[in-house]
């Protein structure tokens, strides 16, 4: 099959996805099942599963160019933070405390409201093949694009200099497609299952924190390579890119097991600089599946 570049500005999956090694479109092949087994195994062992050049080259490209297009629209952002995004002294923990470690995150995202429907990335995101293949990976019934308006469908850009320190997501799953790497740092890393629904694991983490090395994993990520990613229960960061690198360049692709999750004030301003009207309305009647710190 060859990937030609269509004319139209309409994109289909078979533009964007290496259909031949991996079916997507065909969940009753043999070879779907194959795919599907592999990153089971690996997100059941440790949260993780990579498909690597899932994206075919002009494709990666194409999003890659549609990340330098918006790169204007990034909101950039510095602070000292602990894993939860909070970044303020907690008094009700020790002052040596997880809770109480703040690092810094210096990266930007490209909001979810810069994206044209139809352009590569944003249907990629919102393919329905996809995300039933993804659902199957994580052996989950359904999956539904986070419905956050702006942090739903994000890049996360790191410049030279800058760091994703040590942190928890907020949303289920992330699935995020490396576009640009860094020549010189930015490695995403991961503490698979350091935490669980009913265990914050907080002296795990804190060890991490403070620089110990047990249990971290270091993925080699290639632009074009899809990850699959338990963020909840695993402490992860993207270490800094060299002052002088080329920036990094990362689609990330929020989904959730419950349809309509929108995130929180707080952590929307922090990442975005702003709230949209969704934001405050969800605050008041929240929608979660699990009692977590953050
Ligand atoms: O850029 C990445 O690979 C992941 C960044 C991340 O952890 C996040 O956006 O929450
Ligand atoms: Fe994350």
């Amino acid at each position: 099959m060859t990937h030609a570049e269509p004319r139209a500005e309409t994109w289909s999956l078979a533009d964007l996805v290496d259909l031949d090694r991996y079916p997507i479109h065909e969940p009753a092949s043999e070879q779907y099942a194959q795919v599907v087994d592999t990153a089971r195994e690996g997100l059941r062992d440790v949260g993780c599963a990579v498909i690597q050049d899932l994206v075919v080259p002009h494709a990666v490209h194409r999003l890659n160019d549609e990340i330098s297009k918006r790169k204007h629209t990034t909101h950039y952002s510095t602070q000292v933070m602990n894993p939860y995004f909070h970044r303020s002294r907690n008094h009700e923990f020790p002052e040596r405390h997880a809770v109480n470690t703040f690092l810094e995150r210096s990266s930007g995202f490209i909001p979810g409201d810069s994206w044209d429907a139809g352009c590569a990335t944003d249907v990629l995101f919102r393919s329905a093949d996809l995300a039933r293949f993804l659902a199957d990976c994580l052996e989950i019934t359904e999956l539904h694009c986070y419905a956050d308006p702006l942090a739903g469908l994000t890049a996360n850009v790191l410049d030279p200099g800058q760091q994703f320190t040590w942190h928890f997501d907020t949303n289920d799953f992330a699935v995020t497609v490396l576009v640009d790497e860094a020549d010189d740092g930015g490695l995403f890393e991961y503490c698979p299952n350091i935490r669980s629904g009913d265990d914050e694991g907080f002296e795990r983490i804190l060890d991490v924190l403070e620089g110990g090395r047990e249990n971290v994993h270091t993925l080699d990520l290639k632009p074009g390579d899809m990850q699959i990613f338990r963020g909840r229960y695993s402490l992860h960061q993207v270490t800094r890119v060299a002052a002088d690198s080329s920036p990094r360049h990362a689609a990330i692709f929020a989904y959730t097991a419950e349809p309509g999750v929108i995130g929180r004030v707080e952590r929307t301003t922090q990442l975005f600089g702003r709230v949209l009207p969704e934001h405050i309305a969800a605050e008041a009647e929240r929608v979660r599946s699990d009692h977590l710190l953050d």
